[in-house]
């Protein structure tokens, strides 16, 4: 069995304590950190494909969640990029609501890998949450709101609206995660939208240059 598809089986399967061990053997042999984060990623699929089929429950999900956690801590050093230019700091929180922080804490990596100093408020962020933040920390560039259900979609609407009209300038709003379309994003009102964390970081800069 190749060294990336053992770290996929044991994301899969839950196996925490075995996962930063087997990720830095997939290192050691010469896999990629890029190539074994796709990994991950795609196990998470498989987890989310299980559930759906009623194969697994939450209990699964989150086992699973937890040993991706640890599989992205062992690489997080190795994805930092050159970060020595600052971009001003940039909030990034779970919408109201809403759980799921693996997503949002590889798009905050990535960010921060393109420059950025990061907030991270975690999950199931209240709107006014976000305002605050931006008050209490300097030069905010980036507001980053990430949803992962389509339950929360409202929520990505309503962190937007309130951020917006909170009057508060000087950043950029970008939204992001898996039921979230550019078309929505406009249609909420963002400054920006991105399909996944490499090109959460390639936007980011864009908008706050
Ligand atoms: Co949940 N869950 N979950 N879950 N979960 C999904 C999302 C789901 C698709 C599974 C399924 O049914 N197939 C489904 C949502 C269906 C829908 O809304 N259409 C679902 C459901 C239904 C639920 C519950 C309602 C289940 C229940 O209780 N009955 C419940 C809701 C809890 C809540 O949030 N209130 C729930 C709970 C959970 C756990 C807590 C058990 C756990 C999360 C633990 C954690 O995050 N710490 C969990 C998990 C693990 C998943 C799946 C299996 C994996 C999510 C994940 O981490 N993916 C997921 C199935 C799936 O994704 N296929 C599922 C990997 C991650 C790298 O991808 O998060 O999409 P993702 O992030 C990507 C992009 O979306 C994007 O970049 C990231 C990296 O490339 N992105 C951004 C994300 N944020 C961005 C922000 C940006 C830009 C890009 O700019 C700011």
């Amino acid at each position: 069995m190749s060294k990336i598809a053992g770290v996929k089986i044991l994301v899969e399967t839950g196996k925490s304590k075995k996962v930063g061990a087997a990720v830095q053997e997939a290192l050691d042999a010469g896999v990629a950190a890029q190539e074994i984060l796709n990994g991950m990623i795609d196990s998470m699929g498989v987890v989310g494909e299980k559930f759906s089929a009623g194969e697994i429950f939450v209990p699964e999900m989150l086992i699973a969640a937890k040993s991706m956690a640890k599989g992205v801590a062992v690489l997080k050093p190795l994805m930092a990029g050159d970060n020595s230019t600052s971009l001003g700091t940039c909030i990034i929180g779970t919408v109201a609501g809403d759980l799921h922080d693996i997503g949002k804490n590889l798009v905050s990596m990535m960010i921060e890998s393109a420059g950025f100093t990061m907030v991270d408020l975690g999950v199931d962020v209240p709107d006014e949450r976000f305002v605050e933040a931006i008050k209490e920390n300097d030069n905010v560039t980036l507001v980053a709101c990430s949803g992962l259900l389509t339950t929360t979609m409202p929520s990505l609407k309503s962190a937007v609206e309130t951020i917006k009209a909170s009057g508060l300038t000087g950043f950029k709003v970008i939204v992001g995660g898996a039921p979230v379309t550019s078309e929505f994003a406009a249609e909420i009102g963002a400054d920006g939208y991105a399909e996944d964390a490499g090109s959460a970081a390639v936007k980011a800069k864009e908008l706050v240059r």
